[in-house]
């Protein structure tokens, strides 16, 4: 199938829809924000991961629109929750071409001015590789971001290349450790002591900490028991439609 040539279709008629996976606060599992994560709702093949069309749309003309797309839906579910009195913050993935749209900023901040969302609601998720391929722009754009106020997230944390030598010079709010270090917290001793020491690090640099791809109750006592600030994965919720979202939460209030 070439669904290159289906992007343009696929925006213009709403077939990218974004699923929520929760983050929960350590201790417990309390949910007090959601990352989106997108899906193509494709009229052939039924519902597409992300894995099948990123690297597509990253290589398009379409990667700006694109990603102001998925963060308008999310400035627009997120008023969709205040509206219902509850009140969380959204993360949104974007690609390293997007740092080098001029319009990025300007466009979050006008629509989280119209559709009065505090900018604070919002993060921006970007890998740690993809924060290095040009880290002046990155510097740059987070900190246009940061002066509207909203908060950043470097993902994938502890996967790529040069993590020590330039985690200090990303003003980010949160650390995102990959789900590769949780796997075996539990079980392996060399993978928590790398998890602790990243820990440590990270509150150093007074960044919160988020696991990824936390499945068990004993990876979150642990994860719990060395500090760590927040938590997702499949132990809490997948990635679900943003009305199932809704039901979890109005199940916890
Ligand atoms: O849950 P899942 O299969 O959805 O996600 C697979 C990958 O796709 C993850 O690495 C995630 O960061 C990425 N991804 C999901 N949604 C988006 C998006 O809207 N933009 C970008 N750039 N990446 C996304
Ligand atoms: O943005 P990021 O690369 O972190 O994307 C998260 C990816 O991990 C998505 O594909 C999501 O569906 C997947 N995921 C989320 N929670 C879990 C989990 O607990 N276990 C596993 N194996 N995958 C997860
Ligand atoms: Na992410
Ligand atoms: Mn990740």
């Amino acid at each position: 199938i070439n669904l290159r040539g289906q992007l343009n279709t696929a925006l213009e008629q709403h077939q990218f829809v974004l699923y929520y996976q929760p983050k929960v606060k350590l201790p417990g599992d309390i949910i007090v924000g959601v990352e989106a994560l997108v899906r193509w709702l494709h009229p052939k093949e039924g519902i597409l991961s992300p894995n099948m069309f990123i690297d597509i749309i990253e290589q398009s003309m379409f990667v700006h629109e694109f990603t102001r797309y998925v963060l308008l839906q999310a400035i627009i579910q997120c008023r969709a929750w205040l509206d219902e009195g509850l009140e969380l913050s959204i993360a949104v993935n974007i690609s390293p071409y997007n740092l080098m749209d001029p319009e990025l900023v300007s466009y979050v901040a006008t629509q989280l001015e119209h559709y009065n969302v505090s900018a604070g609601l919002i993060e921006i998720e970007l890998t740690e590789n993809a924060s290095m391929v040009n880290i002046t722009k990155t510097q740059e754009v987070f900190s246009q971001f940061r002066k509207l106020g909203v908060k950043l997230s470097i993902d994938d944390f502890g996967t790529g290349m040069s993590s020590l030598a330039y985690i200090k010079h990303l003003d980010v709010d949160y650390i995102k450790i990959d789900r590769s270090f949780i796997n075996d917290v539990v079980t392996d001793k060399r993978d928590e002591a790398v998890i602790t020491s990243l820990l440590v690090l990270c509150q150093k640099l007074n960044k919160l900490t988020i696991a990824e791809g936390v499945e068990t109750i004993e990876q979150a006592n642990k994860l719990t028991l060395l500090g760590c600030n927040l938590a997702q994965g499949y132990l809490y919720s997948k990635p679900l439609p943003a009305e199932e979202i809704t039901k979890l939460l109005n199940k916890q209030a």
